[in-house]
């Protein structure tokens, strides 16, 4: 028996990386593996292979994954990921706060480190008036989050705001497994190849190409790069957290928890007319320090808003 990674896993195919070797295989699936949902074998498994058989899936450090409340599925896309790659872009599609603070919410849910790529940075100077760019890094910098400013479409790019751009990003990747998540059409696909030295290509699209997302990428799959894993993912479309638990959500928020104990009430809103908040009592608004906790805030209290829509008997 051998072990091996599924680097690329189809209906009942799965191409497979035999760890000692190195050797790339199709191996199919004992039947009994495959049953019950399409969860059962996903990219960044480690399985036993036997005869080009999959015979078992070993247990799962971390997954990727999504809870479809209404059919009470969950569905699994990745496994056994070190770091969380949360792609944006400051030019089209446009730069949303509000789902780079979903990404943190699930990399928390998930157990996966994120860090944070701004990318298209060739086009800041027609996008500066729409992102200020040091105050959304300033805004992950407090959350102990690394950012990153990048060029995919030029990889000679050097930052001009930040600090860290592609050694650097390349320096945190090695010898780890990183999926890489964003909307469609920030360029993941892009960024890989650029990590890679331009020895994986992902994708034929022209560069400078500006505008929404066409889903390029339809598959989950990793690519080798001689010491990283990376896993592409096509661009999510739903950034819904309508599958979270209200009492949950807080604790991804662990900025904002910190706070919300000094409220006066347990079950204080945080807004500018509950009685003693701490965001609202404590804090001066017009301080730099302070927008940058609001505008978390404002991330979460959308949340909970959506979450509290959905009865939670659903989330059984
Ligand atoms: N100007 C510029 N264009 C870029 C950059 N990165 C990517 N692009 C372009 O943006 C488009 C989308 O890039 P992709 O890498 O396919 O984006 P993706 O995130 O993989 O998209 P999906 O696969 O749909 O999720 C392509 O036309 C890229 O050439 C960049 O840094 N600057
Ligand atoms: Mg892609
Ligand atoms: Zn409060």
């Amino acid at each position: 028996m051998l072990k091996a990674r599924v680097n690329k896993s189809a209906k009942r195919e799965f191409e497979c990386r035999i760890l000692d070797s190195g050797e790339l295989i199709t191996a199919t699936a004992l039947g009994n593996l495959l049953k019950g949902d399409e969860n059962t074998i996903v990219v960044g498994d480690y399985v036993m292979i036997d005869d080009k058989k999959i015979v078992e899936v070993l247990p799962r450090t971390n997954e990727i994954y999504r809870l479809i409340i209404r059919e009470q599925k969950k569905k699994v896309t990745a496994s056994n990921c070190d770091l969380l790659v949360i792609v944006s872009s400051i030019s089209r599609p446009e730069y949303k706060r509000g789902i780079v603070d979903r990404f943190l919410v699930r990399a928390h849910q998930w157990g996966i480190r994120p860090l944070m790529v701004f990318n298209k940075m060739d086009e800041y100077d027609d996008f500066k008036d729409e992102v200020d760019i040091k105050f959304e890094f300033d805004r992950m910098d407090k959350l102990g989050i690394e950012c990153f400013e990048l060029s995919a479409a030029d990889a000679s790019y050097k930052p001009r705001y930040l600090t860290l751009g592609l050694d650097e990003l390349k320096n945190r990747l090695h010898h780890k497994t990183s999926i890489f998540l964003g909307q469609s059409g920030v360029g993941k696909s892009r960024l890989i190849s650029q990590v890679s030295d331009g020895k994986i290509t992902l994708l034929s699209n022209e560069v400078g190409k500006v505008g929404k997302g066409k889903h390029t990428t339809t598959w989950s799959e990793i690519v080798d790069c001689e010491t990283m894993s990376l896993i592409d993912s096509p661009g999510i479309r739903s950034f819904g957290v309508e599958d979270l638990l209200e009492e949950e959500l807080i604790t991804y928020f662990p900025d904002i928890e910190e706070g919300a104990v000094h409220c006066k009430f347990s079950n204080c809103d945080h807004n500018e007319n509950s009685k003693g908040c701490y965001f609202y009592s404590k804090l001066d608004q017009n301080a730099y320090e302070t927008k940058l906790v609001m505008s978390r805030l404002e991330s979460y209290l959308r949340m909970k808003e959506e979450i509290s829509q959905t009865p939670s008997y659903l989330k059984k």
